[in-house]
């Protein structure tokens, strides 16, 4: 048997098509799983192909039946720590767990950090567990893109829980309450101005808020942000109007509370799908990200046109010399992309 190269079985299955890739991902073949969010990931135009090919035959023969929890809060607040003993606890109860993260910050600092804030050790040795790091050098169309992709193909290889991780700031708490079902906010035990200083655009996109590190000296404290934050979140309307946002205390770390947010996870659903909101977000979700990146594309494609990227770049200039008003310039340049490209209405 010494003259069988022993690189042969990982080159032929390197050379799979996307049918046997999809099918082998039905399979559960972690192996196949990662292939295809490496594929949904590249950037290469063959590569984007194939993993088309794949989704397309997993919407034909899968049917998600998972939740989608993304877990945000700010750097250090404990996302990390908590989603590997709350995937534990999924896990042991024979969920099975997918793990993702959404770094759109993983373009600049090309994901250099994230491989240590998503280690989750324990968690990642389980065998009901799949961690996957966010891959580095995306742009943030990329990661959206990529991150939505990745959580179908987890869903196809039977994971049921799939737990998302936002890291670093600002766009990814868009971006993660885009894609998921139930959107948990962690916060700290803090002072009063502190919850003041919670961003009002973020604290409106949560459906469960937990102060997280309720544990060691920290009672006292946790217990009184929790009244004064759940004072607060009274000013808010959640969409579901039955739906009054609930403030748990936890402690990610010593597990303290995580059964309550699971019993939290389980009432938003429930009432999410009573209301028939559950299904019909994710449709209005796939929607507006259908939107949102023919919007990209029509601008990619449109910018990188010589004549209007020559135009808009000298427009630059006439803006620095106060010449022109901006509003004129955007007559102008209307004019000049129906004139490159045609309008058919006029
Ligand atoms: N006391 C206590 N410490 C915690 C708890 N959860 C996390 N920590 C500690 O807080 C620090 C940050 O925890 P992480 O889980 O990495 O926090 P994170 O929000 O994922 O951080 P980034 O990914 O960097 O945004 C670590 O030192 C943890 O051990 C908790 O419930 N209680
Ligand atoms: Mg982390």
């Amino acid at each position: 048997m010494e003259h069988i190269n022993p690189s042969y079985r990982s080159k032929s299955k390197s050379n799979r098509s996307a049918t046997d890739i999809a099918k082998a991902i039905i399979e559960r073949d972690r192996f196949a799983l990662s292939k295809a969010i490496t594929l949904a990931e590249s950037n290469d135009l063959s590569k984007r192909q194939i993993s088309t090919e794949i989704a397309d035959y997993l919407s034909n023969h899968t049917t998600p039946t998972s939740i989608r929890i993304a877990v945000s809060g700010s750097p250090g607040v404990g996302k990390s720590t908590l989603i590997e003993n709350w995937g534990l606890q999924y896990a042991n109860q024979g969920h099975r767990v997918a793990v993702l993260a959404i770094d759109p910050s993983s373009s600049v600092t090309h994901g250099s950090i994230l491989g240590d804030k998503t280690r989750m050790e324990a968690l990642g040795q389980h065998p009901n567990a799949y961690i996957r790091p966010s891959a580095a050098g995306l742009t943030l169309g990329g990661v959206h893109h990529a991150t939505r992709e990745s959580i179908r193909l987890c869903e196809s290889a039977g994971y049921d829980i799939i737990l998302i991780e936002t890291v670093g700031v600002g766009q990814s708490e868009t971006m993660a309450a885009e894609m998921s079902d139930v959107f948990v906010l962690l916060l700290l035990p803090g002072a009063g101005d502190e919850i003041q200083g919670i961003k009002r655009g973020i604290v409106e996109l949560a459906d469960i808020v937990a102060i997280n590190k309720a544990d060691e000296d920290r009672m006292q404290l946790a217990t009184e942000s929790a009244k004064s934050y759940r004072n607060a979140l009274g000013l808010y309307h959640h969409p579901i109007i039955e739906w009054r946002v609930p403030v748990a205390m936890i402690s990610g770390l010593h597990g303290f509370g995580i059964n309550q947010l699971t019993d939290q996870v389980n009432a938003f659903c429930t009432l999410s799908k009573e209301k028939g909101r559950f299904k019909n977000k994710r449709i209005k979700q796939d929607i507006d990200w259908l939107y949102k990146s023919i919007e990209q594309e029509i601008g990619q494609i449109i910018t990188s046109n010589p004549k209007i990227s020559a135009t808009l770049e000298s427009f630059k200039n006439l803006i620095l010399e106060g010449k022109r008003s901006t509003h004129s310039l955007i007559y102008e340049l209307r004019t000049l992309i129906h004139q490159t490209f045609g309008n058919p209405t006029l």
